[in-house]
């Protein structure tokens, strides 16, 4: 199977994460593709129209697009571990703090785009915002770390330590450690979980 692949997607990396604890990664090709919101990419939109990344190719021509449903059908893969909880109160709770976790990154991105903007044209309100919800949800996540701790790696942990991952990636300056002394301990175990160090964000 091939997927649509950069070093500097935190949302690729969930799927390479979820890849490697699920002892499926070799049967990956990995392939190279710039997904940039302005500049659509033809390589990339031939599978998936809306230019995003990751996005699967399966052997039989089968496209499979984000990066959650990319993560489940590995999952499904796997005649080993499991990285989704059975159906019953610890799924519904591990896939909400994995989508807390996605909808960090999703804020974050926009965030970027915003940051990057000429200054005449950027909207101090969004920023604003953005700043607010950020914080608010990592403190959400300090206050509910024990609980996230409680239970087996899995789907909330990879998308966690990939948005904890991508903030120092490009938003070293937020100094999210400040105040969150659990996440920042937690986040130094995740760091030197072998997935974590195989699939380290990069700018290449
Ligand atoms: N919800 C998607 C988000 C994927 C996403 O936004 N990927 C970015 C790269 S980090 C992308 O492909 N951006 C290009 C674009 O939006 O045109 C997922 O979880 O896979």
């Amino acid at each position: 199977m091939k997927l649509h692949w950069s070093p500097r997607s935190p949302y690729v990396r969930k799927t390479m994460i979820a890849a490697h604890v699920l002892g499926v990664a070799d049967r990956i090709e990995r392939v190279r593709s710039v997904a940039v919101m302005t500049r659509p990419n033809p390589a990339i939109m031939a599978d998936n129209p809306l230019n995003k990344i990751p996005t699967l190719v399966l052997e039989d021509g089968t496209v499979l697009v984000d990066s959650r449903v990319i993560c489940e059908y590995l999952d499904a893969l796997s005649s080993g571990p499991h990285i989704f909880p059975a159906p019953g109160p610890a799924r519904w709770q591990a896939l909400s703090w994995a989508a807390r976790a996605d909808g960090l990154l999703d804020l974050l991105i926009l965030w970027r785009n915003e940051r990057e903007k000429p200054s005449e044209t950027r909207t101090a309100a969004w920023i604003d915002a953005f700043r607010e919800k950020a914080g608010a949800t990592l403190d959400r996540f300090e206050q509910e770390l024990a609980a996230i701790e409680s239970q087996p790696f899995g789907i909330a942990h990879i998308g966690l330590g990939c948005a904890l991952g991508y903030l120092d990636f490009r938003f070293a300056d937020l100094g999210w450690r400040e105040g969150r002394p659990q996440l920042a301990r937690w986040y130094r175990g995740f760091e030197e979980h072998p997935a974590a160090i195989a699939t380290e964000i990069i700018d290449d």
